[in-house]
């Protein structure tokens, strides 16, 4: 009989990737969703007639046991958060609620309706914050800088408390940056691919940004989330980080963003400081031995050159510079800042595994 699983935050970038993984491995997935006056699932609009969807919320405990019950999920992912860290600021108490409290939710519903249900916790390496060891692998202490690194924190520890305590298989990737063109336009990646393909297409001609010498360790997300769903084929539940082990500045992302199109970065990007976080994580790059020895590679250097291909077809489509969304600033035909979000994306090569 085929696998069930649920994943909670389906319609964000990794939940689409994941939910397409296992389907690809024959699982029956099925995904929480929240209801919203207007429907956004554009993300797993490809797969929908092939996913179950629920209606259910973080905050709502009855809602995540009725769905628990419902699913009889073998495995559950738990992707849902208020994922942006600016927000975290503005919305302090609501990113408790949903990214730290909302993981207690999830696994009290485990534990009281399922408790053989595996659960992963996506896990941040937002975490490790003002950083104490350069790279960071899963013995580094944690130092959060935002009130979405704290409510990651708590995230992390009451899964590993609730493993500890009453012996369910809960695992937490602590994963790096990982991007795509599925990101969300506020985040650096798409906002910079974003705004390129639209100065180069004469739509704008300045890019306003916040702290250009950040340095983050980027990798794709098609990548980390098959390195999810190993962590959740072990034989045992731990925890593991998943990174590329290469880190690159924001100043870096920007060079290589606009020199695909041409473009000198310098004439069209200022620093506004209201993108300027209040505590910022200044360099993250990440260690992921562990993962490398313990959950193995299997056909990564294949998928590389796969991915390498999908890069150079991206950039071939963005250097015709097909029509783009001028209007509403969804993804449509999208293969113009698509491109050139993957070219953002070849700044790092190396792959959470060789
Ligand atoms: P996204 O922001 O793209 O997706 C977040 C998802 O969570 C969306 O589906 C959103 O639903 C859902 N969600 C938010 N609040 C609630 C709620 N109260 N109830 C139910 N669903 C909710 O994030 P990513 O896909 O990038 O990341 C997935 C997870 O991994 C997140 O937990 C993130 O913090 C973590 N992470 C991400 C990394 C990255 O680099 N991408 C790195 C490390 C960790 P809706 O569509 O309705 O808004
Ligand atoms: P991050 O991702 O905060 O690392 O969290 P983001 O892409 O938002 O920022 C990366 C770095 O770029 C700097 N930066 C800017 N960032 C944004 N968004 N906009 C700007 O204009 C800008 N200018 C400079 C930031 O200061 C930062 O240093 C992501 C999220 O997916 C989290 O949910 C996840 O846990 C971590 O990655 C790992």
């Amino acid at each position: 009989m085929s696998k069930r699983a649920l994943i909670t935050g389906i319609t964000g970038q990794d939940g689409s990737y994941l939910a397409e993984l296992l389907l690809s491995k024959g699982y029956q997935v099925h995904g929480m969703v929240r209801r919203s006056s207007e429907e956004k699932f554009e993300r797993i609009s490809h797969l929908r007639d092939r996913l179950t969807l629920h209606q259910g919320d973080l905050l709502d405990q009855f809602s995540i046991a009725s769905i628990l019950t419902q699913v009889e999920p073998d495995e559950v992912y738990n992707l849902a958060a208020q994922s942006f860290v600016p927000t975290s600021w503005s919305q302090p108490v609501l990113t408790g609620e949903f990214t730290a409290l909302g993981v207690t939710k999830m696994l009290e519903a485990i534990r009281h309706t399922m408790p053989k249900t595996r659960f992963y916790q996506a896990s941040s390496s937002e975490m490790f914050g003002k950083v104490r060891e350069v790279p960071q692998n899963e013995h580094t202490p944690f130092y959060p800088r935002s009130p979405y690194g704290v409510a990651k924190c708590y995230g992390h520890f009451i899964a590993v408390n609730y493993r500890e305590s009453f012996g369910i298989f809960a695992v937490s990737g602590i994963l790096f940056n990982h991007e795509s063109p599925r990101r969300g336009l506020e985040f650096v990646t798409r906002k910079v691919s974003h705004a390129v393909a639209r100065i180069k297409l004469g739509l704008q001609d300045k890019l306003a940004m916040g702290n250009l010498e950040a340095k983050r360790d980027w990798g794709f997300a098609g990548d980390y989330v098959e390195a999810i769903w190993l962590m959740m084929q072990a034989d045992t539940p731990e925890d593991y980080v998943i990174a590329t082990g290469e880190t690159h500045t924001v100043q870096d992302l920007l060079e290589v963003a606009f020199a695909r199109v041409d473009l000198d970065w310098k004439k069209h990007v200022f620093v506004d400081s209201s993108f300027v976080r209040p505590a910022e994580v200044e360099l993250l790059i990440g260690d992921a031995t562990k993962a490398r020895q313990k959950l193995g590679g299997g056909s990564r250097a294949a998928d590389r050159r796969r991915d390498q291909n999908a890069a150079e077809a991206g950039l071939d489509a963005e250097t015709k510079i097909p029509a783009i969304d001028r209007d509403d600033g969804r993804r449509r035909s999208g293969a113009a800042h698509e491109g050139v979000g993957l070219a953002a994306r070849k700044i790092s090569l190396s792959r959470a595994f060789s």
